[in-house]
């Protein structure tokens, strides 16, 4: 049963010439929720201006958590444990190719929730606007753990995600990224603070999505290793895959790291776009720090070391300005090259945990890590 905690009434205001002004919002309304059931039906009939809250605890659904509701600018709909209690929610008992949660919505605010053991993708938002999503852990998924996917993709944020562990076992691991923004277009959206790592495929994927992505503060690290002991595994490992399938598009890359992956730290993947990449990291990826042979990108002030294949290939429409390989730029020292800290709890503000690893001290090249 739900318990309506907090129904909001709005007065009605009488005007000078005694006019009422009655209340349009009419369905601002808490609801706590402490059964999968409760969970399921919160979500389905959730209207502009509903907070979901959920009680700790995980809950195990039986079919995909969705909504095409909308809130709006000013009455956003909320999904969130209750106070700061700790929710899971479990696609163990989801069917085999299922979605733990999917949204074709706008104006939904996502926190603090833990999606974990989808048998398909675990959280899939599909042309989404004005979405928001903050400390949300995607874990463990059988394909992608989080995606944007559609046209009419725009001003979508996705903040402070944890997105490990995926893997796409019918395919070998070759699908599962820990961030996918595949298969449409639109503008505004942002990926910053994430933590993407051990996943088949790759860190983050661009592939096929036509409008320009701004990533910033996120570390990709440990993908396309083959951890699932798979004698035909095909996962690709690139940290930052920025693009594909034709499109040509000026994605944006900030303060951003990339090691231990098992293909390129950061690739252009055929987009030949004015990529831009700067200050950013690569370092003990298998292949390239930086792959950017056939494009047009920006690479500015970024810092490779220990690559496989070697710093960067770049072909003759890169622009390379104060990059490591470029000349007269010396290569900081690194304080630590041990990664241990960066697998600890996030900071109170659900922010990065602190770290020296792969800090230089420089203010001028490289990621600062944090
Ligand atoms: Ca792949
Ligand atoms: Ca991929």
């Amino acid at each position: 049963m739900q318990r309506r905690t907090a129904t909001t009434l709005v007065s009605a205001l009488a005007l000078g010439a005694g006019l009422a002004v009655l209340p349009t919002q009419a369905h601002a309304a808490t609801v706590v929720v402490d059964t999968t059931a409760e969970l399921t039906s919160a979500i389905s009939s959730a209207t502009a201006g509903t907070t979901i809250q959920v009680r700790g605890g995980t809950y195990y659904p039986t079919a995909t958590l969705q909504s095409t509701a909308n809130g709006t600018s000013s009455s956003r709909i909320h999904l969130q444990p209750y106070g700061s209690e700790t929710v899971k929610i479990d696609g163990s008992n989801l069917p085999d190719g299922d979605w733990i949660f999917k949204l074709t919505a706008d104006y939904w605010t996502v926190s603090d929730i833990t999606f974990q053991n989808s048998p398909d993708s675990a959280v899939v938002c599909q042309s989404c606007a004005s979405t928001y999503w903050s400390n949300v852990k995607t874990i463990n998924g059988g394909d992608s753990g989080f995606t944007l996917t559609g046209d009419n993709t725009t001003n979508n944020t996705v903040k402070n995600l944890d997105s490990y562990g995926h893997y796409d076992a019918a395919n070998h691991g070759e699908n599962a990224d820990g961030v996918a923004v595949k298969y449409g277009s639109g503008t505004g959206n942002l990926v910053t603070g994430a933590r993407l790592y051990n996943n088949s495929d790759d860190g983050i994927d661009l592939w096929s999505f036509s409008s320009p992505v701004t990533v910033e503060h996120t570390w990709a690290f440990g993908n396309g290793e083959n951890r699932w002991s798979d004698s035909a595994f095909a996962g690709d490992g690139n940290g930052y895959k920025l693009g594909g399938d034709g499109e040509s598009v000026a994605h944006v890359v900030n303060n951003s790291a990339a090691w231990d992956n098992a293909g390129n730290g950061f690739t252009e993947n055929s987009n030949t776009g004015a990529i831009v990449i700067n200050r950013t990291t690569a370092y003990a990826n298998g292949k390239w720090g930086y792959y950017f042979a056939t494009g047009a990108a920006r690479l500015g002030k970024n810092l490779a070391v220990g690559n496989g294949s070697g710093l960067v290939n770049k072909g003759s429409s890169v622009v390379s300005q104060g990059n490591n390989w470029d000349p007269d730029i010396a290569t900081p020292s690194f304080i630590s090259t041990d990664a241990t800290t960066t697998y600890n709890a996030r900071q109170s503000d659900g922010s990065l945990p602190a770290t020296s690893f792969l800090t230089t001290g420089s203010s001028t090249i490289g990621a600062t890590m944090d």
